[in-house]
């Protein structure tokens, strides 16, 4: 299970998103960092990267959200980018039945690979599509009580619960660093940025970096996008 720096009163957490394509991963991300939206769907090629400084009740959060690439291509990549993360988004379309059984597989393999420490929400998106909802909602919450998971309906597009998606899951993220603090006897020593295991994310000053162009929706951002987290040479990003 990975653990997250916490020094200082500071918390630094690693968040990956992942879900089917199209379903609005990057929208949900862009939406939550930038306030933008994109109608046009720019395929995210393996990941990219978005920071952003949250306070939490006086404690300072910087969350480090990895936005992955739907396509199943790319799938073999998941592990790259979950491993070591405090907290995983799973995003479905609400206006696709299979996306919501995607959510279902990454569930599994998250769990199977991470055990049940790890974070979960599961976001149904598109409620703006609300007419056109091929998921039951009952269901998808239902299935999310089961799997530990909080449950949110977002519309990146209208931005509605996209907030509250990343408010929640960075409260439940300082609730399980602060309970594996005390575990340790307070003693929670400086980790890498986002997780215990600490050889997998390279997140580089901003200023250093350039929006990939394929990789996401919008422009004009001054946050990073990046393909393959590489080595364990960690910098806190600026963002
Ligand atoms: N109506 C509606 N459209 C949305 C919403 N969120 C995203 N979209 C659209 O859905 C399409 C896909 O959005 P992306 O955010 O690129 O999807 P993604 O999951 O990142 O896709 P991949 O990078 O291919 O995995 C785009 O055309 C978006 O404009 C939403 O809340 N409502
Ligand atoms: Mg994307």
């Amino acid at each position: 299970m990975a653990t997250s720096s916490h020094s200082k009163g500071n918390y630094n957490f690693k968040i990956v998103l992942l879900g089917e394509g199209c379903v609005g991963k990057t929208s949900c991300v862009l939406r939550y960092v930038e306030d933008t939206f994109n109608d046009r769907h720019i395929t995210t090629l393996q990941a990219s990267f978005l920071s952003k400084k949250l306070n939490i009740r006086g404690k300072r959060v910087n969350l480090s959200i990895w936005d992955t690439a739907g396509q199943e291509r790319f799938h073999a990549l998941g592990p790259i980018y979950y491993r070591d993360a405090n907290g995983a988004i799973l995003v479905y379309d609400i206006t696709d039945q299979d996306s919501f059984q995607k959510v279902k597989n990454w569930v599994k393999e998250l769990r199977k690979m991470l055990g049940s420490d790890l974070n979960l929400a599961i976001a149904g998106n598109k409620t703006d599509l609300e007419k056109q909802r091929r998921v039951d909602v009952q269901m998808a919450e239902d299935y999310a009580k089961a799997v530990g998971a909080h449950h949110f309906h977002t519309s990146a597009k209208q931005n509605k619960g996209i907030e509250e998606l990343f408010l929640d899951l960075s409260q439940r993220m300082i609730n399980t660093s602060d309970d594996l603090a005390r575990a340790s006897g307070g003693s929670l020593g400086l980790s890498s940025l986002g997780g215990a295991r600490g050889n997998t994310v390279t997140v580089v000053d901003d200023s250093q970096m350039s929006r990939e162009k394929s990789g996401c929706c919008g422009g004009g951002s001054s946050s990073v996008v990046t393909g393959l987290p590489v080595d364990n040479n960690l910098a806190a990003s600026s963002q």
